[in-house]
């Protein structure tokens, strides 16, 4: 297949349908119309419209907006089959500035000043087109629900900011929140290379979809060789990517940053539409968003419109397959047909439709482990305990203190041997054979006992552990160089040996949350800071969420590492105010030590539920 199909036809999977495996045989029962609907500036947006061919009854809209082209939109029995059954008019709509709508694309676009009269943002966008809709859709019931995953859960946000009063629910699935703090382009200040690359190329390098072309299909030696990150605009960029310029001109945490964050346009303002949020334990690029919404959003609920879903899957997983696994890791059940079938029809039935009692959990989520739904009055969930996983000499963790005086781990960290993130080769995020999708799910033996991956774990468990809630993992460490990247990664070992049908996950390491912190970052991101080489420094790593059990027979294990790539860029070790202007001899191996002795008693917090 032709790269940029291969790429069309993966962004159609992840990002709009559910594809079946072959075409429903019978015809659609929706006629498809294309429109241009006229915005307040005059600007014409591009939308397909999918109306019930036999209606009689008058239906409500659910619509998506997205930036990945909808003009060849499957029918929303392919599309949306739980839904599609039930009957809604389906509106799907290019952004302003991609594939068929006009007007000029803005990554993120910034919210307006409603001061200034005709100024326009995705929320008026989305208001427009409703009033177009109500106005000139025959049949309709006047209420409207707004969806979409990823670029299109970050429009469904905006669509709550002044919304129109005809907006009566919103599903947002995996929304960026923050995009220097965890979603798509920056762990804790650590950027997020091969991502950030390839995802700014790919929508900024023309009105559609294009794929960076890559000559090397293994893009860990093609970052590699690569060298200091000046040189993407100086050899192929050309100052051309407005994204990447931002990354370039804004590396702290700043107010272009601060502007574009969810979590400062949504401060203060109380939540009037009821909101579900949906977020996947494997998302490998918005997990964090859902759950930051759904926390800031609480605060602001006085009438309890706000909610959470949380389950196994990869960023999308929910409106793809059955769900029943995720690479080699097995659920069960049909985990995403559940969610589409009960938890999400059922949503926009009794908001749209009047169906059903309205009785929904505060928090639902797939508990991975014991592999079994949930239902919370709260998320975190109340009855959790912070406690601490201890690490010890000789590799072992416990929840017991150590008490010796003096005692560390320690290795050589070489930013010119960086530790992949995933088994090799690294094919480009959306390229032909990606396996980004699934990344998140690999066996960490193949990094464990490299000499760069220090590691402690438990005794093989005598019961479950259950852990539902927040993860953070506290290091005390030093470098012999001026800056380090700090990721750690909580790990549910399986047993040495399993039973015959699953022989293969004998010993697998599977990760259960993982994440990475900028050392520069530790005290704030605003302002970056050295590290004193060779002095003890506390790293705070938001290892964010977490709702799994260790079952009896498993271990539990913690990896430390210090380079994750290409999936984060090098640190260059060597602080420099700007890493994205360091320079080739900026990159320099340094000694780190994890400190775990009564003083310095490197931890990993769990929340445990007895
Ligand atoms: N993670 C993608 C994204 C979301 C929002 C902005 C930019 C990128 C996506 O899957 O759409």
């Amino acid at each position: 297949m032709k790269p940029i199909l291969l790429l069309f036809f993966s962004l159609f999977l992840i990002f709009t349908t559910t594809i079946q495996a072959q075409e429903p045989s019978t015809e659609s029962q929706y006629e498809k119309k294309m429109v241009l609907i006229p915005m307040r500036d005059g600007i014409k947006l591009n939308t397909v419209i999918f109306i019930p061919k036999n209606n009689t009854a008058p239906l409500p809209f659910l619509f998506m907006r997205t930036p990945y082209g909808v003009a060849d939109s499957p029918s929303p029995e392919r599309s949306n089959p739980e839904l599609a059954k039930e009957g809604f008019i389906f509106v799907n709509q290019d952004i302003r500035g991609r594939y068929l709508s006009e007007g000029k694309f803005e990554m993120l676009r910034m919210t307006r000043d409603p001061k200034i009269p005709n100024s326009i943002d995705e929320s008026t966008d989305t208001y427009d087109t409703i009033d177009w809709l109500l106005k000139n859709i025959a049949n309709n019931n006047g209420k409207v629900g707004v969806f979409g995953i990823s670029y299109s859960g970050w429009t469904s946000m905006m669509a709550l900011i002044d919304p129109h009063p005809a907006l009566k629910a919103i599903s947002e699935q995996a929304t960026p929140a923050d995009w220097f703090i965890n979603d798509d382009m920056h762990h804790n200040g650590a950027f997020r290379l091969s991502y950030g690359f390839d995802y700014a190329f790919m929508e900024e390098a023309g009105k559609t979809d294009t794929l960076f072309p890559f000559d090397t299909y293994d893009t860990y030696d093609w970052y590699l060789r690569l060298g200091p990150l000046s040189n993407v605009n100086d050899k192929y960029f050309k100052n051309t990517i407005p994204t990447w310029n931002n990354f370039v001109q804004h590396p702290n945490y700043d107010d272009f940053w601060k502007k574009q964050s969810l979590l400062t346009r949504f401060a203060n303002r109380p939540l009037t539409v009821p909101t579900q949020h949906v977020a996947g334990w494997f998302d490998q690029e918005d997990f964090a968003g859902p759950l930051f919404m759904y926390e800031l959003l609480e605060k602001q609920d006085k009438n309890n419109l706000n909610y959470l879903v949380i389950g196994p899957w990869n960023h999308g997983g929910w409106a793809r397959a059955d769900g029943k696994s995720l690479g080699n890791l097995q659920f069960e059940s049909a985990t995403a047909k559940t969610f589409r079938e009960e938890i999400q029809l059922s949503w926009f039935n009794y908001h749209l439709k009047g169906k059903g009692d309205g009785k929904f959990a505060e928090a639902i989520t797939f508990q991975t482990g014991s592999n079994q739904w949930k239902r919370y009055d709260s998320w975190t969930p109340k009855q959790a305990t912070q406690q601490a996983l201890y690490f010890h000499a000789n590799g072992k963790l416990s929840f017991d203190k150590p008490s010796s005086a003096s005692g560390f781990d320690a290795f050589i960290s070489d930013p010119a041997n960086p530790i992949p993130y995933r088994n090799r080769p690294i094919e480009q995020t959306y390229g032909p054979g990606s396996r980004w999708r699934t990344w998140m799910t690999e066996d960490q033996r193949f990094v464990h006992g490299r000499p760069d991956v220090l590691s402690w774990e438990t005794e093989v468990l005598e019961n479950d552990v259950t852990i539902s809630g927040k993860v953070l993992a506290q290091l005390y460490a030093s470098t012999s160089a001026s800056d380090a990247d700090w990721i750690v990664k909580l790990i549910d070992v399986y047993p040495a040996m399993m039973d015959e049908k699953n022989l293969k996950m004998s010993g697998y390491q599977q990760i259960v949350t993982a994440d990475v912190l900028r050392g520069r970052f530790r005290k704030g991101f605003e302002t970056p800071l050295p590290v004193k080489p060779n002095e003890v420094a506390e790293y705070k790593v938001d290892l964010l969420q977490s709702d799994h059990t260790f079952k009896k027979g498993h271990k539990i294990m913690v990896q430390v590492q210090s380079t994750w790539f290409p999936l984060i860029d090098r640190n260059p070790q060597k602080f420099v105010p700007n890493i994205f202007m360091a320079k080739a001899g900026d990159y320099v191996k340094a000694e780190h030590r994890v400190y775990r002795n009564g003083g310095y008693a490197s931890r990993v917090m769990v929340s445990v539920v007895r």
